[in-house]
């Protein structure tokens, strides 16, 4: 044993506030314990049945002025307490708007990390230092709980739902990864390290390949559209919305409404249900037609981050938002002298190019 440490190093700022308030709660503690065990202590020794010598006539049985002290002090304590570990939980479930997506699979009993560019990574994490990483996370079979002792965070990886966390690690080293839900017979060896490395050391790591699994990866985008072209999402899902079908274009962050009158915000975990159980989130104005499909957990998350890009980076349909407006306009000039229906036209001829789009983008990957 090298040191005997009271609690882990402090690898990210949160874990400083984190801390800051754990000894606060801590000495609260102590400082009443210690209060009323050393009141108790003393009455009890000073009032003891052989002590002969101790005034016992004034009794007090109520005293106001008492009993409000020992109720608002403590009060107003739990509350500071309260509000003040309220801001810490909405700090950490929070995540910075320009932080980098990992992706995160827990099974029995291994930790499979997804970076965005494909890398991937078993019980291990590269991440560089000082910059916001978002986790989006799922189980594949049972409960576990991802755990960063060193950045203090920790939280539930559930089957069948995306959770998330986010952190930045502000210290270069490597720290451990727990799962601290008990999730069977491994569960003890269900870890590994995350590496917070110096921005040049991350390039490096990146140029050569990440990781001794695969050099070349493709990017979850790349895979991403690959799955969405192979399972036919592409039939229906264009640039532009369409009578058949809504565009996936944008959607991430959107207000979707439901034909059942709900509103849901899309985010992963909406996507990811839509895909596995379309028939729960029948979007308005739309038939349920969509297909079940019956994907692996990486696989969906790979479809996620390529709908996702579809909002970021508008450019690989650029070509085909030229068309729509184009067409748009030429249905619009025709329809004004009153040949034809213009939702129609409109519809069927984008639903034709973006299909087009999508195989032509996926015939180049
Ligand atoms: C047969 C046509 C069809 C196919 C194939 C299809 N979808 Fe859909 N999809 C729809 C329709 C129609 C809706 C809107 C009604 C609904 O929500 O079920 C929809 C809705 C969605 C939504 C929610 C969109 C929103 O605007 O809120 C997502 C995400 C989605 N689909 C993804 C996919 C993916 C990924 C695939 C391929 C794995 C796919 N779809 C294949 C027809 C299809
Ligand atoms: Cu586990």
């Amino acid at each position: 044993m090298k040191e005997l440490k009271f609690s882990p190093t402090q690898a990210t700022e949160y874990a400083t506030r984190h801390d800051v308030l754990f000894y606060a709660l801590t000495a609260l503690v102590v400082l009443f314990t210690v209060l009323v065990g050393v009141a108790v202590l003393y009455l009890m020794i000073k009032y003891r049945a052989s002590n002969k010598n101790v005034d016992r006539t004034k009794r007090i049985h109520h005293h106001l002025g008492i009993e409000i002290a020992w109720t608002v002090i403590p009060t107003i304590l739990a509350l500071i307490i309260f509000f003040w570990g309220l801001l810490l939980f909405k700090e950490v479930k929070t995540p910075d708007k320009d932080s980098s997506d990992i992706y995160v699979i827990g099974k029995q009993w291994m930790w499979q990390f997804q970076h965005p560019n494909g890398i991937r990574e078993n019980n291990e994490l590269h991440v560089p230092v000082g910059r916001p990483v978002k986790i989006t996370m799922i189980s594949q079979d049972v409960i576990h709980s991802l755990y960063i002792p060193q950045f203090r965070v920790q939280f539930y990886t559930l089957p069948g739902r995306y959770t998330s966390m986010h952190f930045t690690p502000n210290v270069v080293g490597k720290f451990n990864i727990f799962c601290s839900m008990h999730c069977g017979a491994d569960h003890s060896k269900m870890g590994g390290y995350i590496h917070v490395l110096s921005p040049s050391d991350y390039t490096k790591w990146l140029e050569n390949g990440g990781n001794r699994f695969s050099k070349n990866s493709e990017s979850m985008i790349k895979s991403g559209l690959k799955t969405f072209a192979k399972n036919g999402c592409s039939n229906c899902h264009g640039g532009a919305d369409t009578y058949r079908a809504p565009s996936l274009h944008g959607l991430i962050g959107r207000k979707r409404k439901m034909n059942d009158g709900r509103v849901v915000i899309a985010d992963e975990a909406y996507i990811r249900e839509s895909i596995l159980t379309p028939y729960n989130n029948v979007v308005e104005g739309y038939e349920q037609i969509m297909p079940v499909y019956d994907l692996s957990e990486g696989e969906v998350l790979e479809l996620v981050e390529y709908i996702k890009s579809l909002s970021r980076a508008p450019s690989m349909f650029e070509e085909n938002e030229k068309v729509y407006k184009n067409t748009r306009n030429h249905v619009k000039n025709i329809s004004n002298s009153g040949e034809i229906n213009l939702e129609m036209r409109v519809d069927s001829g984008v639903s034709q190019s973006s299909v087009q789009q999508v195989q032509h983008v996926s015939e180049q990957n």
